[in-house]
């Protein structure tokens, strides 16, 4: 009975002694020293290689060293049988809050704007909305993006939500499917991107997107790369539909060195960090997984791989 650990290097390190010591009586296997396959009953992963997840015979449960878990699932080969679940651990989310939070005041106190003007040593204000005239429109309602809605409410942003089954959520406006899409867009300056990279979510900020969004609106893309057609984002900053765009994730990671959104004036990007994985905190997630699996108890946040997350 072997437990597989496979994350980045960086991260296994962080890991390893963690798991070692809040897990004595069990055997782990750091990749790449995988040793004897067929011992292997539980995977902990991110982005494992193509294959990896196939060859393990014996395998029982996956469970995801990130949020998201599109990186599992782009592997066409991966056991379908197997459950998978996935990390929800709140320390983890009010990260992901604050990354948001940050950034959407950000656009709504024209930070980009004053940074610039800062450069050219000019001093002019600029007409400045109150937070309750702004409406952000988060796409991807779900365990972060209800936290981060909450946050900037209390801020006092007029926030409303999009998710793909129909939501009540106390105190917030919201929406779903393609009516809903619509409607949020429409009426969103800032459009924060918290979805799960699946079939319906790839390549929705896209020009179609831009066009319904109020001339001169922004976004923040904290969800998946492949959500935003990068391509059409430029073209909506050249003509002014958009007028910033803070991004933390994207179709190539690491962005490759002369990509444009490096040097883009209206564009700000972070390193794929908005809410990283803490092994400190997460690991209680890992540890009550495997205990409710073995005591065949219902597994927490558990994937649907045919809804994609
Ligand atoms: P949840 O599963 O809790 O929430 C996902 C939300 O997206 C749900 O509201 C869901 O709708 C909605 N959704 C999914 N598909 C669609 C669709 N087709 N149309 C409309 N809404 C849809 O996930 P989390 O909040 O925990 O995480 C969200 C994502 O954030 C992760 O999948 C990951 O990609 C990203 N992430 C990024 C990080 C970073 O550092 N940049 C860190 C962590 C996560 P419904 O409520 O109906 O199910
Ligand atoms: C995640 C991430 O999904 O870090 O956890 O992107």
């Amino acid at each position: 009975m072997a437990i597989l650990v496979r994350t980045t290097p960086a991260a296994q390190a962080r890991w390893r002694p963690l798991l070692l010591a809040a897990m004595p009586g069990r055997e782990f296997r750091f990749s790449p020293e995988l040793g004897d396959l067929a011992a292997i009953d539980y995977a902990l992963v991110w982005q494992p290689e193509r294959g990896l997840l196939a060859g393990l015979p014996n395998l029982k449960l996956i469970v995801s060293l990130g949020a998201g878990v599109d990186g599992i699932l782009a592997d066409p080969s991966f056991p379908r049988q197997v459950p998978i679940v996935r990390l929800v651990d709140p320390y983890m989310t009010d990260a992901m809050s604050e990354y948001v939070v940050f950034q959407v005041l950000r656009l709504h106190r024209q930070d980009l704007d004053y940074l610039a003007q800062q450069r050219a040593g000019e001093w002019r204000e600029r007409p400045q909305k109150n937070a309750c005239e702004r409406r952000v429109g988060i796409l991807g309602f779900g365990t972060m993006g209800q936290d981060a809605g909450r946050k900037l409410k209390t801020i006092g942003f007029d926030v409303s939500g999009w998710s793909r089954s129909p939501r009540t959520v106390p105190g917030f406006e919201t929406h779903h499917g393609d009516a809903g899409l619509a409607a949020i867009l429409g009426t969103s300056e800032i459009v924060v991107s918290l979805l799960p990279l699946t079939r319906e979510t790839e390549g929705i900020l896209d020009a179609e997107a831009f066009a319904r969004m109020p001339r001169g609106a922004a976004i923040v893309n904290a969800g998946r790369g492949r959500q935003l057609v990068e391509a059409d984002l430029l073209d909506a900053l050249e003509s002014g539909q958009l007028s910033g765009a803070a991004l933390d994730v994207f179709h190539d990671e690491p962005l490759p060195p002369n990509h444009p959104f490096w040097h883009h004036p209206r564009i700000v990007v972070t390193p794929h960090v908005a809410a990283e994985t803490h092994p400190a905190t997460a690991i209680a997630m890992v540890e009550a997984a495997i205990r409710d699996f073995e005591a065949g108890r219902p597994l927490a946040n558990r994937v649907d791989p045919e809804r994609g997350y």
